[in-house]
């Protein structure tokens, strides 16, 4: 099993026992009495009065406790008249069916009803004290404007919006626009290149896209109207292209673009919902997977949204009026299920986080924390890392006393960016929740709890499954785990509302990635260790994916690119231990015969064509060029070779019996050493 930072199973476990377990009680009185209070739906379970119990129901009697939290947590046009109807071997997961719902009305016009002046999103602009506030009511307006406007332009209920827009209010209302005229929305992380934004467009069909003429980031600006411009000239399907103007400076505008402010201003304010049924796709969010092109996985309505709701308010112990502040960008799903829909399906304040941890300076997180007086904070450990460099003086000079949670998402957080992170940020009063999930899991599934008496937290672990997640570890056979201090294959042995239900296009790419590898259980792709005491701790993957900085993208992908410049023969991309990125790229490159340069031209060539058909963060830190990869004679590259010379693991190499020429190995040794 291959693990972040090069080391084994076994060391993660020594690092591990050694410490000491924390104990948080933030609830007083005792917890026997106050289960009803903690979840009100529990009051109906039969024999719950401990947390325990409670884990234990949600699980054993999974229909009875996702049926009782749908209806006191959901706003349904109709029942539902079946829980579930779920085969994981077959890929069927369908859940609340005969329901009707509509996603908008649930996270804005029944909190309009209650409090039309609660602040729904705060829009923390690039540049520090320039926010915005929009209350529930003006969200809900600029959502109806956009409902009619999209549907003025032919988007019918079941049709794919594109959206390619850093995180602001406009964003949210057109994902909540959708959502109400049901039609999916498809939102592209705006730092994928044109070519990345293309193939995503194309793949999901839209004919309309959505986006700013520039985004400001970092005290830059950054040209995305020009990229759509790129994009859409290789998407026959795109008829409209709605621009919004988050800077003064004119853009060129085709026949086909539209000033989006200008053209829902002509709309009404009232926008009727459309009745959607459970199971109708609400969006698609491209990830990468270890082979081949990204992949649109899809979430339903009624499911995901009620599993974004329930964990926003359990993990971080969210509470009517908190200001909840989830820095990530609304291209990824933690964007999607914690800025956007859990907060807002419990109405909640929630921040969008336009800018860096480090601009203008390395305070920026806790200075907004001060001003916007966060409640909750969630973030990447690759901001953490970076920040934890700069010194405690950043995080001191301002006042964090409204934190009561703070949250790590996005890949594992290592010992010593846990331990700042609770000791200076959260001036060892603050729980510190590591949350595990994916894209396909919808919402969080393997997370402390601290607002439960007596839930320890271990640093850097994932701790505990949520309500609902029964989490195994299986062996390389196949074969559960039964029991503890061990480590295997994570997947999860029971579907749960907030799954993803297909991959758009291609159910059978579905069943082949999550259900085929270990039948009747979801498989994550990821390693997991069971501690002594049943807690778990996420240990990476176990494909060719690799976690560059929290963004997921699988080696192969970049190889194909890299493998496109004329000069390139062939190419092996592995992840390595990186300081602050928790993985780095590191590209094995062998160039075609005639070409004998090996100069840092070509490097930058190279580069360059990475940065322009996927992104910037998947670009190599290292290339090096070899004359051969060390292949097994059946020609498959040895992988496992290459990461232990990149780790300096020399006396880890293994056995390189099967190797064709083991003399590779020792040239790709010596060219490391000179690269590093
Ligand atoms: C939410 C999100 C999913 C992959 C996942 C795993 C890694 C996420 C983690 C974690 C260790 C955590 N990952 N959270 N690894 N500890 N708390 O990040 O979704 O972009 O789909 O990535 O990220 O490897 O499989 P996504």
């Amino acid at each position: 099993m291959r693990l972040p930072g090069g080391c084994s199973p076994k060391c993660v476990i020594t690092i591990f026992s050694r410490r000491v377990l924390r104990s948080y009680v933030p609830v007083q009185g005792r917890w026997r009495c106050n289960v009803a209070a903690f979840m009100p739906e529990a009051a109906g379970f039969d024999g719950v009065s401990t947390r325990t119990a409670l884990q234990d129901y949600s699980v054993s009697n999974s229909e009875s406790f996702w049926a009782a939290v749908a209806r006191q947590r959901l706003s349904w046009i109709k029942p539902f008249t079946t829980v579930q109807d779920c085969d994981l071997s077959q890929g069927r997961i369908k859940w609340f069916e005969g329901g009707k719902l509509n996603v908008s009305v649930n996270c804005l016009d029944r909190h309009v009803h209650t409090c039309p002046e609660r602040v729904a999103l705060i829009w923390e602009r690039d540049e520090p004290g320039s926010e915005v506030k929009i209350t529930y009511s003006h969200l809900l307006e600029m959502t109806c404007r956009l409902g009619n406007m999209l549907r003025r332009y032919g988007v019918q209920k079941g049709d794919c919006v594109t959206i390619y827009m850093p995180p602001c209010p406009l964003a949210v209302a057109s994902m909540l626009a959708c959502a109400r005229i049901g039609a999916a929305h498809n939102v592209v992380f705006a730092g994928f290149s044109a070519e990345a934004l293309a193939e995503r467009i194309r793949d999901a069909k839209s004919s309309t896209v959505i986006t700013v003429n520039q985004g400001v980031r970092g005290g830059k600006i950054i040209k995305l109207k020009k990229t759509v411009d790129k994009a859409v000239e290789n998407c026959p399907s795109v008829q409209q292209v709605f621009v919004a103007a988050r800077t003064d400076n004119p853009v060129t505008m085709t026949p086909k673009d539209f000033a989006l402010e200008e053209e829902m201003m002509k709309e009404d304010v009232v926008c009727e919902p459309a009745v959607m049924d459970s199971e109708d796709v609400l969006f698609l969010l491209y990830t990468s997977g270890s082979t081949g092109k990204p992949k649109g996985l899809v979430h339903t309505q009624a499911g995901y949204l009620l599993y974004a709701a329930l964990t926003h308010r359990y993990v971080f112990n969210y509470h009517d009026g908190d200001v909840f502040g989830c820095v990530a960008d609304i291209g990824w799903i933690t964007g999607h299920s914690y800025s956007v829909y859990g907060p807002l399906a419990n109405g909640a304040t929630t921040v969008l986080f336009e800018s860096t941890p480090i601009y203008p300076n390395p305070g920026r997180y806790w200075e907004v924390v001060q001003r916007l007086k966060i409640n909750q904070f969630y973030g990447a450990p690759t901001a953490i890392r970076l920040l934890l460099k700069y010194g405690d003086e950043w995080v001191q000079k301002y006042d964090r006393s409204t934190l009561k949670t703070l949250g790590s998402v996005g890949e594992p957080i290592n010992t010593e960016a846990w331990e700042w992170y609770h000791r200076v940020v959260g001036d060892r009063r603050i729980p510190v929740v590591d949350t595990w999930w994916q894209t396909e899991t919808g919402g969080i599934c393997i997370t402390p709890r601290p607002s439960e008496p007596d839930a320890e937290i271990v640093p850097g672990m994932a701790m505990r499954p949520f309500f609902g997640i029964k989490p195994v570890l299986m062996d390389s056979e196949g074969k559960v785990l039964t029991s503890n201090n061990t480590s295997g294959a994570l997947c999860i042995a029971q579907p749960w509302p907030g799954m993803a239900r297909t991959i758009h296009n291609n159910h059978q790419r579905f069943i082949e990635t999550y259900c085929q590898p270990h039948p009747g259980y979801f498989f994550t792709g990821d390693g997991a260790y069971r501690s002594k005491e049943g807690y778990y701790q996420i240990t990476g993957r176990l494909d060719d994916v690799i976690n560059v900085s929290g963004h997921r993208i699988g080696t192969a992908e970049i190889e194909d690119v890299v493998n496109l410049c004329s000069a390139v023969a062939e190419s092996a991309v592995i992840g390595y231990a990186h300081d602050i990125k928790g993985e780095g790229v590191y590209a094995f490159v062998v160039l075609k015969k005639e070409v004998n340069t090996q100069s840092a031209d070509l490097s930058k060539q190279l580069n360059d064509t990475v940065s322009m058909k996927i992104a910037k963060y998947a670009c190599p830190d290292y290339i090096q060029f070899v004359k051969r990869l060390p292949k097994t004679r059946s020609g498959k590259i040895m992988r496992r070779v290459l990461r232990k010379v990149v780790e300096r693991d020399l006396n880890g190499l293994g056995d390189l019996s099967t190797l064709d020429d083991p003399a590779a190995v020792q040239e790709i040794i010596q060219g490391h050493l000179e690269l590093c």
